[in-house]
């Protein structure tokens, strides 16, 4: 196994043992990639692990569902409390935790409406999705010759499992030429995000992150909580059009993204960003963030969903 596993997934309703967790072949999502699903993190705090902005998430599933008119044959409390209850069951202090809806055996073809609806959540130990020296020194990146979606083609506000190849896509293409990261443009050319992070740029004191809709970006629920921490640092944000040279002449770059956090960009296109170093607003935005996510500002205390 690549990664650390868990004892027990929650599978319709039901604990499961992790290695038991299985689907048919004709499983219908494997075939036209018709699921949805979400990244949240739970972190330790002082009174045991909590979910960060479980709440948020689980919204965000289901709007995401009701997008593909994918029905959760469960309400967004049954699903926030089975997210509470594998973190809680499988002992772990702090952990990634998948939850995916998507569409069973038995049914083929296109269309999606006579399948029966599944839900499985699974959590396990994820550490830093970037490595640990991408979230102190920065990553690179380049800018993908792939597109982000048109919004008539697949919906980014839709966090959908098989709008993911686009991802996966600009990830190998980003790697395979030496790179950590992919940037996608939308199709007007006004950077969207990366492959599965929001994106930010910092030129004078002023924060820019893209207008997601407007880019086909996914709303980041880390880019939601990183405007906030940053507005209540004393920062403007704005969400407004990024162009590539932007990025290229901005003091500092950083992507936001559950799995990944808040990581710096230190160079887009062989062009080092800023001094080629994390800035000093990136590293009090990531120091904030951590120290949130971990119950250590009051303020954001009502992010937090404890499992105990
Ligand atoms: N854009 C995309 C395309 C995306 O997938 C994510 C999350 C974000 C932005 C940031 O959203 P949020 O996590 O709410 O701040 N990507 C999830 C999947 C990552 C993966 O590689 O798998 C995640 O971070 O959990």
């Amino acid at each position: 196994m690549p990664f650390e596993t868990t004892e027990k997934i929650w599978l319709d309703g039901e604990l499961v043992d992790w290695a038991e967790a299985r689907v048919h072949v004709l499983t219908h999502s494997l075939h036209y990639g018709s699921g949805v699903f979400e990244g949240i993190r739970a972190y330790a705090t002082e009174q045991g692990p909590a979910v960060f902005r479980l709440r948020e998430h689980v919204a965000r599933l289901f709007r995401s569902a009701k997008v593909f008119m994918i029905e959760i044959p469960f309400t967004e409390d049954e699903i926030a409390e089975a997210v509470r209850q594998i973190v809680r069951v499988n002992g772990v202090e702090s952990c990634y935790i998948r939850p995916v809806a998507f569409l069973g055996y038995g049914e083929m073809g296109l269309n999606p409406l006579p399948c029966g609806v599944q839900v499985a959540i699974a959590c396990w130990p994820w550490g830093t999705y970037l490595g640990d020296d991408g979230v102190t020194k920065g990553v690179t990146a380049k800018i993908s010759t792939w597109q982000r979606h048109d919004p008539n083609a697949v919906p980014a506000a839709a966090k959908g499992t098989g709008m993911y190849v686009n991802s996966s896509m600009a990830k190998v293409e980003a790697l395979k030429a030496g790179y950590d990261e992919a940037i996608l443009l939308s199709p007007q050319g006004l950077v969207s995000e990366c492959t599965g992070e929001n994106i930010f740029a910092v030129r004078d004191g002023l924060i820019t992150t893209p207008d997601n809709s407007l880019v086909g970006a996914l709303a980041g629920i880390t880019q939601d909580s990183v405007v906030t921490i940053a507005r209540d640092l004393g920062y403007e944000v704005r969400f407004g059009a990024i162009v590539r040279s932007d990025l290229y002449t901005a003091d500092e770059v950083f992507l936001t993204g559950t799995a990944a956090e808040v990581v710096p960009i230190r160079a887009v296109d062989d062009r080092s960003v800023g001094t080629g170093v994390p800035g000093p607003v990136t590293k009090l935005i990531q120091e904030q963030y951590f120290a949130a996510v971990r119950g250590e500002v009051d303020r954001y205390k009502e992010w937090l969903d404890h499992v105990r």
